[in-house]
């Protein structure tokens, strides 16, 4: 398919072209690039950052979130993005079953992400590929991540709203709180309040907020609970969700977040573009080593080299 027809069957509402323009992306082929810059802008999605250790019940949580929202009318597309496990475990298994579930719907999308291929590694893709959902048109977009912080994906910095998930497991609260999460989310639901210690993390989570810095414009990020299964606290969750959307509406919060999701991107490629180019620039390092070169004057020199963007 050339650029122009892809371009069209998009904008036509083709889900078979808006799934070959994210591959473009995933994969770093420049037509994803070109594409991007034609749509962006369009749309109006409210994006959704869900983020928790591996099965903290992210993606039991979307499934559900997705029958809420529906529910609603609403259309909503999920970007399930994993860069520990490309194609192994359960985890995928579970998303698989997940999309054969709503696959009929043709108000829900659903992606996982793995790929390193693309320019400005997954964060890129991950990016690129929320600006095509959003182009897209769908109401809603959520994004699950693993973990938060040192993650490759820092979710945070491109959804509207984050919503962390923890569980009862031992160590869960103790991590969350190390990794500095606990600023960045802005909804919290401890999951799996059928296994035993639920109130007791709610409680460290409370005490801990306690004692946090304001928030733009005040928000006071809730802690929910849920049962994901049994579909048991999502229509909280969805209400949560609404509020803090309002929240950043008349704050004038939303501009910034859009503000920093492009800072994000650029960011993404300057640092995956500066790993390439310094795995290529064996003889610089060399020298570097050698104390020939401060790494100052390397970087520079790999820098100033002409572009090869796409070709590795
Ligand atoms: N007991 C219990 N199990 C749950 C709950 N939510 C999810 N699970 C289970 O936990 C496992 C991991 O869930 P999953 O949604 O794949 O987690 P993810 O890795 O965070 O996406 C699955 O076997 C789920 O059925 C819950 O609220 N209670
Ligand atoms: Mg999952």
């Amino acid at each position: 398919m050339d650029a122009a027809a892809l371009l069209q069957r998009f904008l036509a509402g083709d889900m078979r072209a808006l799934a070959r323009a994210i591959t473009l992306v995933e994969s770093g082929y420049p037509e994803g690039q070109e594409l991007l810059k034609r749509l962006r802008g369009r749309g109006n999605s409210r994006v959704v950052g869900l983020t928790g250790s591996p099965g903290a019940g992210k993606s039991t949580l979307s499934d559900r979130l997705i029958e809420e929202i529906r529910k609603r009318g609403e259309t909503v597309a999920v970007l399930a993005v994993d860069p520990s496990s490309p194609f192994t475990g359960g985890a995928i298994l579970g998303d698989r079953i997940r999309m054969m579930r709503h696959h009929q719907d043709k108000g829900v999308y659903i992606r996982s992400l793995a790929s390193r291929g693309a320019l400005g590694g997954l964060a890129g893709a991950t990016v690129a590929s929320l600006a095509f959902l959003e182009a897209f048109g769908f109401d809603r977009i959520l994004v699950e991540t693993v973990g938060v912080g040192q993650s490759e994906v820092d979710i945070a910095r491109v959804a509207d709203t984050t919503v962390l998930i923890l569980t009862p497991a031992a160590g869960d609260s103790v991590q969350a709180f190390k990794a500095g999460v606990m600023e960045i989310a802005d909804i919290f639901v401890v999951n799996k309040f059928d296994l035993p210690g639920g109130e007791r993390i709610v409680q460290e989570i409370k005490t801990t907020l306690e004692l946090a810095a304001m928030r733009p414009g005040g928000w006071k990020p809730p802690v929910l609970t849920a049962i994901a299964p049994k579909a048991e606290g999502i229509p909280g969750l969805l209400e949560a969700l609404d509020t803090h959307y309002r929240h950043l509406e008349e704050h004038g919060l939303l501009e910034a977040d859009r503000l920093e999701r492009a800072r994000f991107e650029v960011e993404s490629v300057i640092q995956e573009w500066g790993r390439r180019r310094t795995k290529e620039g064996y003889a610089l390092i060399e020298r570097v080593s050698k104390g020939e070169l401060t790494p100052e004057e390397a970087a520079l020199k790999l820098l100033n080299q002409p572009a090869k963007l796409h070709s590795c």
